[in-house]
């Protein structure tokens, strides 16, 4: 590491809290605006989440080591050879929402001004898209009009399809605080799970699959029929009222015909809608329940609307606000990465091609739309796309339909892929493999949900012959530029560089009603750039005067209906609604958390959860397993079955992180095969129709030890643990005691009636006989789901063998649940302190037990206890 201090940014969620680097530790940044020194449970792991075990340090070709200058050379002549022979849409690029601005920048640059097609598209097409096409439809910009400070002034906070005191803690803790100063500050939380954060709500509304049109609509219809319209504001600021006006004067969105399609009760409904028309100022903050649908536009829109159609807009605690969910996923919307945006805010209207290109002065310009990611990948599985570059994501895990996905990448003659590890499981398709240099180790710029511009530091050297993103696609940008003839394009001598150049660009907005311009800092000198302060473009509110981004200034209403969307399970015997999202300690597909002890205890492996009643219906309890598959597809995933009355009968839900080492053969997306947004084309990730049956599990397993068990198993998951790890297996086969038999280690084995007990001697102690041994790893087996105290038996590793112990730990009677990760505190600790020691209340666990004292996203969670 460095000397001295550096300043950066956690590269995971859009909150974009600011880090401080010191010498022995990372603390957050109290100067960062976005949050004030907090940091959550990911942030305040970052340390540990450097110690990656599988870093990829060189280049890779067809497995074998190459040098950058022969990998970068073999990409141009391979763009090159299938832009002369194909077209230039054979090319394609598919890019992340967790690269900088400058990586983001000089990809778009090289696709669209380069290449001459816009087949560039990101996995921000699975996260914020209908976001993007909701803002666009009604400010005519996609722009975020609020900031984290309205919060400080909002009378109703209401969180819609968002799960924020896990996926945006630090954000989630700020609007505790703000309800802890200001009692009469009101949070309703709209999801059809009872989350941990719909927990906190002073109400929860638990609305059907994909009905917040209805939902939404029902407001406007209440604010109509109670005179709480801002007639003059709508007057004044908008356009389209009319058309809005005559959808939701029909019947449907009465209040109690929204009741039933929605699922509430009246009472519940109207209790949001009273709360909604008199507040002074309500925020609507939205994520992945509005965005992942198949009407997600819509949904967004919806919620658009009923601000503007009171006035709820441009003032203080006032507006919409679309969460970011990856750190630069609003970086990469301004500098133009959807495969439907040219550049900078711009599309392809005739002045805007003419104006980046002229700014470019690149040998060509896209003139269309490219193809949106589930589009890339059907027609890569069609054999049109010849070269595709994927970086800094992971899509045979997080694409719907994944196996599709998989199926088209190896058919695919030149697939190449920039990851940090070779482990991650698109790394396996790779025909050429590039080693990137990771958090830490690159620097640039990243823009989180509030569109504030933060500065992502270099505090190490990358290991390897790792590079940064941005300087591999510059490298390839001139090779090519020199094969089509034309002056080098990417001949950039820094990140400050890029940067410098992309504000210039975005120039080009100066004259026009866009709000998005960093053209100030086209000069920037490079110390500047280096010492650059967490800046907001569009200050905090850009709409403050009511000047929107058409060029008429005004808003628009759009006429959204609720249509048949959604997952109607009564409907369809025998199928099962699939929800899916994120689990508190975890990244995404796991490459940068999964390996993190601190991060691993809280959902230990892939895990389906559903009520007790669904769970009769299956013929299920907890620790069995169920299979899924999609109504249409044959391969099947199983996952362990947790009773959890959070959900609604019919519905089951789980988790999107399950990959690779961890749990390759349990991804979800193997049962997801998501319709899209017809607008957006964003996948419908929360609203899967799947069948569901209880598997036949002969064999349920666990195994601690330094190396992978000597068992093969359909299902299997590792947890990371640094001294031991654990599997966990289960297999339709009987496993029987012979399979350690064929392993060189030796067992000693016990057959009880709940199964049988393997114990490995350690190599070292083998001499010494059973009773001086030390054990060198556990493997129990059993014929019923097992009850197995996996952190009393890690202890055990190492140790002679006490058989007390032993037996107590693998037969327990009860399994603890980590809740505290940081403090690894769990719900029988707090359970014994609360019947034992008298606690009542947070404040007197947090002294007895210091749970939640640390980073405290389990805040939340503990204060369940007292519920
Ligand atoms: N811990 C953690 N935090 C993260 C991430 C992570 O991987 N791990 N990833 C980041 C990223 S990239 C993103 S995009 C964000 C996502 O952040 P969120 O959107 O907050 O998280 P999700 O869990 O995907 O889904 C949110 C909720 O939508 C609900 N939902 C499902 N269907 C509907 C519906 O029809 N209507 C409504 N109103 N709600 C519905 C689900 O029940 C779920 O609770 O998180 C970011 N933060
Ligand atoms: N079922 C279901 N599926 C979903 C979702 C859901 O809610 N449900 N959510 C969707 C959403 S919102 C999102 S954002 C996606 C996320 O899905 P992905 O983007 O596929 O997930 P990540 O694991 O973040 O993948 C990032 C990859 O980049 C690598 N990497 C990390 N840092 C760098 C770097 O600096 N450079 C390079 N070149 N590589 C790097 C990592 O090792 C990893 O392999 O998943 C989507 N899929
Ligand atoms: S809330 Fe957590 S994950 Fe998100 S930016 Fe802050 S520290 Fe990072
Ligand atoms: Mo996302």
């Amino acid at each position: 590491m460095m000397q001295g201090c550096t300043q950066t940014t956690c590269p995971y969620c859009g909150v974009g809290c600011g880090v401080e680097v010191k010498q022995q530790e990372m603390v957050g940044d109290a100067t960062h605006p976005a949050n004030q020194g907090a940091l959550c449970v990911k942030g305040a792991a970052l340390a540990e989440s450097l110690r990656m075990p599988t870093r990829l340090l060189y280049p890779k070709l067809s497995g074998q080591q190459v040098s950058w200058s022969h990998a970068s050379e073999w990409i141009a002549e391979q763009f090159f050879q299938a832009m002369q022979q194909h077209g230039t849409d054979s090319v394609a690029m598919y890019v992340s929402g967790q690269l900088l601005t400058e990586d983001y920048y000089v990809a778009n640059k090289l696709m669209k001004g380069y290449v001459g097609s816009a087949n560039i598209d990101t996995n921000s097409r699975l996260c914020m898209s209908s976001a993007v096409a909701a803002h666009v439809r009604a400010f005519g910009e996609d722009v975020v009009p609020v900031s984290y400070d309205d919060l400080e002034h909002a009378e109703l906070i209401v969180i819609c399809g968002a799960n924020t005191a896990w996926t945006h803690p630090v954000l989630f803790r700020r609007i505790q605080q703000v309800r802890e100063r200001k009692p009469n500050v009101k949070l309703v939380v709209i999801d059809p799970r009872k989350t941990v954060t719909a927990e906190q709500a002073d109400l929860h509304l638990a609305l059907a699959n994909d009905s917040d049109v209805a939902l939404f609509n029902g407001l406007l219809r209440y604010a109509i029929d109670q005179q709480k319209l801002d007639d003059a504001f709508i007057e004044a600021h908008t356009q389209g009222f009319k058309a809005l006006l005559e959808v939701v004067m029909q019947e449907k969105y009465q209040l109690p015909d929204v009741a039933s399609r929605c699922g509430l009760s009246i009472e519940a409904l109207s209790t949001f809608y009273r709360w909604f028309v008199t507040s002074q100022a309500s925020m609507t903050l939205f994520c992945q329940g509005v965005n992942q649908a198949q009407n997600g536009v819509d949904k967004g829109n919806a919620i658009i609307n009923a601000h503007l159609a009171t006035g709820q807009i441009g003032e203080r605690g006032a507006g919409p606000f679309s969460l970011t969910g990856q750190p630069n996923a609003m970086g990469g919307r301004e500098v133009g990465g959807l495969a439907n945006q040219l550049a900078v805010h711009r599309g392809f209207d005739p002045n805007s091609i003419h104006a980046v290109h002229q700014f470019w002065q690149s040998p060509r310009i896209a003139e269309k739309p490219g193809l949106k990611a589930v589009e890339l990948f059907e027609a890569l599985a069609r054999g049109e796309i010849k070269v595709l570059w994927i970086i800094a994501t992971n899509p045979v895990v997080s694409m719907p339909d994944n196996q599709a996905v998989r199926e088209a990448l190896a058919d695919c003659p030149c697939v190449i892929v920039s990851d940090i590890t070779a482990d991650s499981d698109v790394a396996q398709y790779a025909d050429l493999l590039l080693p990137a240099a990771g958090w830490g180790e690159k620097q640039g710029m990243v823009t989180n949900s509030e569109r504030r511009l933060s500065r992502q530091r270099r505090f190490l050297s990358p290991p390897g012959e790792a590079k940064a993103d941005w300087q591999a696609v510059c490298d390839v940008g001139s090779l090519l530029c020199a094969k089509l003839g034309a002056k080098d394009g990417f001949a950039f001598d820094s990140e400050a560089a890029v940067f410098r150049e992309f504000a210039a660009l975005s120039g080009i907005n100066r004259d026009s009603p866009l709000k998005f311009d960093l053209s100030a800092y086209q000069t920037m000198s490079d110390e500047d750039y280096q010492n650059w302060a967490p800046t907001q473009w569009g200050g905090e509110s850009p709409y403050r005067n009511k000047q929107f981004s058409y060029p008429d200034g005004k808003a628009r209403f759009i006429a959204v209906e609720q249509g048949a969307t959604g997952t109607n399970v009564e409907n369809q015997a025998g199928l099962w609604w699939l929800n899916t999202g994120r689990q508190r300690d975890q990244w995404h597909t796991m490459t940068r958390t999964g390996h993190i002890e601190k991060l691993s205890g809280s959902e230990v492996e892939p895990t389906v959860y559903l009520n007790a009643l669904s769970a009769q219906r299956l013929e299920v309890t907890n620790g069995e397993f169920l299979s899924l598959r999609h109504a249409e597809r044959d391969h099947a995933l199983l996952a362990k079955v947790a009773v959890d009355e959070s959900l609604s009968l019919g519905q089951l839900f789980m988790s999107m992180h399950w990959a690779g080492v961890y749990a390759g053969g349990s991804q979800v997306n193997a049962a997801v095969c998501a319709e899209v947004d017809p607008i957006s084309g964003q996948p419908a990730f929360k609203s899967s129709l799947v069948r569901a049956s209880k598997a036949n599990i002969a064999t349920f397993g666990l195994y601690i030890g330094k190396n992978p068990p000597p068992v093969t198993s359909a299902y299997r998951a590792y947890q990371h643990q640094d001294k031991v790890g654990i599997w966990r297996f289960a297999s339709e086969e009987p496993i029987s005691l012979e399979v350690l038999s064929r392993s060189n280690s030796k067992y000693v084995t016990w057959q009880l009636p709940q199964g049988w007990i393997g114990i490995e001697i350690a190599a070292e102690s083998l001499s010494t006989g059973l009773t001086e041994g030390k054990v060198g790893s556990i493997l129990l087996s059993s014929p019923t789901p097992l009850n197995a105290d996996y952190q009393a038996l890690s202890v055990l590793i190492g140790q002679p063998v006490q058989w007390q112990a032993l037996m107590q730990a693998a037969f327990a009677t009860r399994v603890s649940q980590l809740v505290c990760s940081c403090l690894r505190v769990t719900d029988v600790q707090i359970e014994q302190a609360i019947a034992k020691q008298g606690v009542s209340n947070l404040v007197q666990l947090q002294s007895q037990l210091k749970c939640g004292t640390n980073c405290g996203s389990c805040v939340p969670q503990l204060k369940q206890f007292f519920n």
